[in-house]
């Protein structure tokens, strides 16, 4: 631990109690809307990363509560389908402007419950009514096609309808948003869905969940079109297993999906998964550095290194790499780590101890395999030592080592350096993991060379601009172990719906496709 003890002003609790209340849930008993009383008396204890202590205490839901919460969700889906697309628009409408009204209070559960700062969870929050907005545009566009059928007098087309239950699992890292991208769209799609969110991030669920119900109930809608269950693993496993969950979105570690996958594809289901990222920036000599250190920074040490498309790994071109470490070791030496709520503080803590354990341990091995420190790593005190407070860290490493290629979930920046730009790609390609990824260039072959076929083979591929921070716009998400799943904008939509492909015939006759002749 360096330096003195950073005082920590915001007190958790009294924040997360304050929030609660404003967004219409009960501070001394927060549990979800619209749901029966769970049967297990298991309870779950959400700690906040800014001080290690417990901010409230949530009932948790077993097996069982799941399962009926699963059998309800698909009974309101049975009504909710048959309303029409547009008229659902408008309780996606509904919810967003009652998320503008409540971002204070939303992003105060973030800032609590996950430790990001003020800046980063009123963003988290701007997320959520952008897809809604995305998602009300979409529910008068939900367009099928008419296709040229090759039989005279005959008409082909497709119909897109609702799903069923959409079974969403979310992370801790954005505990609100990432719903958001999945049930603004399954509602517009005409899709129930429950809702599992990390069990250490429940609060700004209930949260989100109680505003929901409130727009539904002020638009004289259906109760419980999304149900929340706060379950572990164990708790949740009807989501998975269930057949009345068709689709099932996930997000998570590799293990996590590995873990489930399986279980979804022996029933046939659908399952839209995002998993890690080890997302990595070219800098060739061309580069703008000053807008390269800027968006470097962003990526790499913002939301102190927990996001999935958090930038890992830097590969540099050697004749500009002296310069740029020097740059961003001095704009590192300066970040400001602290508490969240302080609006000069641009780090706030680790999630968790074991963040900093494996944060530690990652530096650790790629020391011994060769690398050294740049700047960072160190612990930062900040109010009590039960919390974890670290300056993020540049290590620079000698090759794509084991530790370069597994996603360790802190702010841990590896920086490598090449000659041949084809060698850059290489680099950036070479791990398991294909999700985000990034090259700052003014040469327009190399920016070409990047996004095209030969190029990144990551879901995101971006030029002049870090790795995190992704528009809804776009539909987002990543290849090979990141899972192949697609959410938010573009066409993602489709995934939350099923397509009927119709033929009409209307002439006197019966011609065959492919020109079969069946007699007569
Ligand atoms: C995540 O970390 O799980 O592109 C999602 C971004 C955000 C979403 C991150 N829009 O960084």
């Amino acid at each position: 631990t360096t330096g003195p003890t950073t005082e920590l002003r915001t007190d958790p609790r009294a924040v997360a109690r304050a929030a609660l209340r404003a967004c219409g849930v009960d501070p001394d008993r927060p549990a979800p809307p619209a749901t029966s009383p769970t049967t297990g008396g298991a309870a779950f204890d959400v700690v906040s990363p800014l001080d290690g202590q417990v901010v409230a205490t949530v009932p948790a839901a077993g097996a069982a509560d799941v399962e009926a919460a699963v059998a309800a969700a698909h009974e309101t889906w049975l009504r909710w389908r048959t309303v029409p697309a547009p008229v659902r628009g408008r309780l996606v409408r509904r919810l967003g402007d009652l998320l503008t009204e409540h971002r204070e209070p939303l992003a105060d559960l973030i800032g609590v419950e996950v430790g990001k700062i003020r800046s980063e969870a009123l963003g988290e929050v701007q997320e959520m009514v952008d897809v809604c907005d995305l998602a009300v545009g979409l529910s008068r566009q939900l367009e099928g096609r008419t296709l040229p059928s090759e039989r005279p007098e005959h008409r082909l087309s497709e119909t897109w309808h609702p799903v069923g239950v959409v079974g969403v699992i979310s992370a801790f890292n954005f505990p609100a948003a990432v719903w958001a991208w999945n049930a603004a769209l399954a509602l517009v799609c005409g899709d129930t869905v429950v809702w599992k969110p990390s069990e250490r991030t429940p609060l700004v669920a209930l949260a989100a969940s109680a505003l929901l119900e409130r727009a539904a109930a002020e638009l004289g809608m259906p109760a419980g079109l999304n149900r929340t269950v706060v379950a572990d693993a164990t708790g949740a496993a009807p989501l998975v297993d269930s057949p009345l969950v068709p689709v099932l979105s996930a997000t998570g570690s590799e293990r996590l999906g590995r873990e489930i996958a399986p279980r979804v594809a022996a029933r046939f289901g659908r399952a839209i998964l995002e998993l890690g990222g080890n997302n990595a920036a070219i800098v060739t000599p061309s580069a703008d550095l000053d807008l390269a250190v800027r968006g470097i920074v962003f990526a790499a040490a913002g939301t102190a290194g927990q996001r999935c498309t958090t930038l890992r790994r830097l590969i540099v071109h050697e004749s500009v790499a002296d310069e740029l470490l020097a740059r961003l070791s001095t704009v590192y030496s300066g970040l400001r780590v602290g508490d969240p709520f302080d609006p000069a503080t641009l780090v706030g803590p680790l999630f968790s101890a074991a963040t900093h354990d494996a944060m530690r341990a990652a530096v650790d091995e790629a020391v011994a395999g060769g690398g050294s420190v740049v700047v960072g790593g160190e612990r930062v005190a900040v109010g009590p030592q039960r919390a974890h407070y670290v300056r993020p860290a540049v290590v620079e490493v000698p090759a794509q080592l084991d530790v370069v290629r597994r996603e360790t979930f802190a702010p841990v920046l590896y920086v490598l350096r090449y000659r041949e730009f084809e060698e850059a790609l290489a680099l950036n390609n070479d791990v398991p993991q294909g999700l985000s990824s990034a090259v700052f260039t003014r040469d327009q072959r190399e920016a070409e060379l990047f996004t095209s076929v030969v190029g990144s083979d990551c879901g995101i591929a971006n030029v002049n601009i870090g790795t995190s921070g992704a528009e809804i716009g776009g539909a987002f998400g990543g290849e090979k172990s990141t899972g192949g799943g697609r959410e938010a904008g573009s066409d993602s939509w489709r995934a939350y719906m099923r397509r009927a492909t119709t033929t009409v015939n209307f002439s006197r006759d019966l011609p065959l496709a492919q020109g079969v002749d069946f007699g007569s």
